[in-house]
């Protein structure tokens, strides 16, 4: 059927699936734009293609430039990846349309379960339980009042085109109705381009459950066990889990026949992930996806499929190799998306430079990555640098072993949510396996510990003369000590407020060093989006490595731009007051 597959993605999933091609013989051809010319995913291909300046809005969504270079390259599928294209029902057409193959569902199936009222009516029709609500958009707003009644408080207010808790509005009692509805439907219409809303009653604390599916083309279906995704901020996905603590073998099945079900109703060809509120023993269908999932890893390691593999077999025409029976989990694998946020700050985009850059090993660990060292994250596309997969003989030994890898995982140059994970994985209630969509905002003394997991003395050496504590690893008499060196005496030594022994926290408290400003060998950049609030040098100052050059204000903290090196500044290009994006040129050097 075909030799040669276009990935028309980037980062770690076009990686991900340029080795499931590999590993089948199959000729790999990467996309990529401008800003990802230097991409490890460019380099891994067999081959390359440029397709477009800029951000991804004018480069990876480009169908006909995708289809024709599929055409050039002699690529005779093309893999969409996620995100981006992946559910354009539009693309899968126009690839189809071109002679070539799409990995993935038929189009005809994406769209019967696009609209969230759709695929509503698709699953009850299918016997598929669904949350209480419409199953029809709402006409205008009166018509909340009755439903309201009917379901009892709180409800939930939701675009029909919605997806990823935009348009999505709680109302806890009858006067928040109008502007909830009024709110809705602007969010939607912006940025769904339609304002049609329908009404579910709201779970108030449900865990988010998803279930994998494989169909083939030959009409078999199965299900690949489920995935416990609650760990989520602001509807991100941070830490997802298979099996989930919350789901027993017979539940299981229950939701797997269910998922199962409603694939053969839709015509479902490929891997698709059917989404649940669980809550009170009960599941309730939200949504479908109609692609191959970020957190599809975790269903790999504890089932032992190549989902993406199985994708690329099915859209060979091969029939599936293994039955329902076949697929027992085995253990229990967790995995953390690695960010490049800081949450510290409101989990907000911390780009940069990566500097040292080492990924944990060893058995059960897993790394999909799409960064290396001296990679530079474009400000075009989303923060995810990596994800951190572990596997264990149980859910206690793939917990301790997540603490271990992520202790271990070295990113130097980058502010990630590495310290967040390493706060999760050590909380009781996480431990526990008691937790909902709510964990991040019912437990916010997790800040408290994140803090503290933030220092990484080696990575943040202060200077000689910072009253910083230092840190070294020495050798006495053929023993190793780390040892933690203070100033004794003298100002700054300790701050008033220091337990003694503990490392002070790097200056937060209201102000953040960013950890390293991106290099440009010859000028001083800014990491970050914000407005210049301060200017601490001059045209033909002579500045030291490490010297607070700027101050610029981004999410109401005043964050220091430090020297990269020392040198003679030649002239600054910013003014107090100025709004900057993340890269900004803020001064240059002289030689
Ligand atoms: C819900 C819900 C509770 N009740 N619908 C979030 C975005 C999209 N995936 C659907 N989502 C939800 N829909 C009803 N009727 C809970 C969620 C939900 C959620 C809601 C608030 C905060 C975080 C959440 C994470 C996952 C799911």
């Amino acid at each position: 059927m075909f030799d040669t597959v276009l990935i028309a993605n980037r980062g770690e999933i076009a990686l991900r699936v340029m080795r499931a091609c590999r590993e089948l013989g199959l000729r790999t051809v990467a996309v990529y734009s401008e800003a990802d010319r230097d991409a490890p995913h460019v380099g891994y291909a067999d081959d390359a293609y440029l397709i477009g300046p800029g951000p991804s809005s004018e480069s990876y969504l480009h169908i006909e430039r995708i289809i024709d270079v599929a055409r050039r390259s002699g690529a005779g599928a093309i893999h969409p990846g996620y995100g981006f294209l992946a559910e354009n029902s539009g693309f899968a057409r126009a690839v189809a349309d071109a002679g070539l193959v799409f990995v993935g569902p038929p189009p005809e199936a994406m769209e019967r379960v696009a609209g969230k009222v759709e695929a509503r009516n698709e699953a009850k029709a299918a016997n598929v339980p669904v949350v209480p609500g419409t199953l029809e958009p709402l006409k205008n707003v009166a018509e909340v009042l009755p439903l309201a009644k009917e379901y009892g408080y709180p409800i939930a207010i939701k675009a029909v085109s919605g997806g990823g808790g935009r348009g999505l509005r709680v109302v806890w009692e009858e006067d928040e109705i109008q502007p909830a509805f009024e709110s809705a439907r602007r969010e939607a219409e912006i940025s769904f381009k339609s304002g049609a809303l329908y009404v579910e009653k709201y779970l108030s604390n449900p865990r988010h459950i998803e279930v994998q599916v494989l169909a083939d083309a030959h009409g078999n279906v199965v299900f690949v066990g489920e995935r416990d995704c609650s760990v989520q901020r602001r509807h991100q996905k941070l830490i997802e889990e298979s099996p989930s603590p919350a789901i027993t073998s017979e539940l299981r099945a229950e939701m797997g026949d269910s998922a199962v079900r409603l694939a053969k109703a839709v015509g479902y060809v490929s891997a698709g992930t059917m989404e649940y509120l669980f809550q009170d023993g009960a599941f309730y269908f939200l949504e479908m996806n109609t692609r191959i999932q970020v957190e599809h890893t975790v269903t790999e390691m504890v089932y032992g499929i190549d989902l993406v593999k199985a994708q690329l077999r099915i859209a060979q025409g091969e029939p599936l190799w293994f039955t329902q029976a076949d697929l027992q989990p085995h253990g229990h694998a967790i995995e953390c998306r690695i960010n490049a946020e800081d949450p510290l700050a409101n989990f907000r985009p911390a780009l940069g430079t990566l500097g040292d850059y080492q990924e944990p090993a060893g058995l059960g660990v897993r790394v999909d990555s799409g960064v290396r060292p001296g990679y530079t994250i474009p400000q075009f596309y989303d923060s995810m640098l990596a994800k951190l997969i572990t596997w264990g003989q149980d859910r206690t030994e793939a917990i301790a072993r997540m603490r271990r890898a992520l202790a271990d995982y070295r990113i130097e140059g980058l502010t990630t949510v590495i310290p967040f994970h390493r706060a999760v994985m050590e909380h009781p209630t996480f431990i526990g396996g008691e937790f909902s969509v709510n964990f991040i905002p019912k437990h916010p003394e997790l800040i408290e510990r994140i803090a503290l997991l933030s220092e990484t003395p080696a990575e943040t050496e202060p200077a000689e003369d910072s009253g910083e504590p230092r840190f070294f690893a020495v050798e006495v008499n053929g023993r190793r000590f780390n040892v933690r060196l203070a100033q004794v005496g003298g100002a700054g030594a300790t701050a008033p407020n220091e337990q003694a022994g503990k490392p002070r926290a790097a200056t937060r408290k209201g102000k953040s060093k960013a950890k390293a400003t991106p290099q440009d060998a010859n000028g001083v950049i800014c990491p970050l989006q914000g407005v210049v609030a301060a200017i601490r040098t001059e045209a033909g100052q002579q500045v030291e490595a490490g010297q607070v050059l700027f101050v610029v204000e981004a999410m109401k903290m005043e964050n220091e731009i430090t020297a990269p090196r020392a040198g003679k500044i030649s002239d600054i290009r910013v003014q107090v007051g100025a709004s900057i994006e993340a890269g900004t040129l803020l001064a240059k050097y002289a030689e």
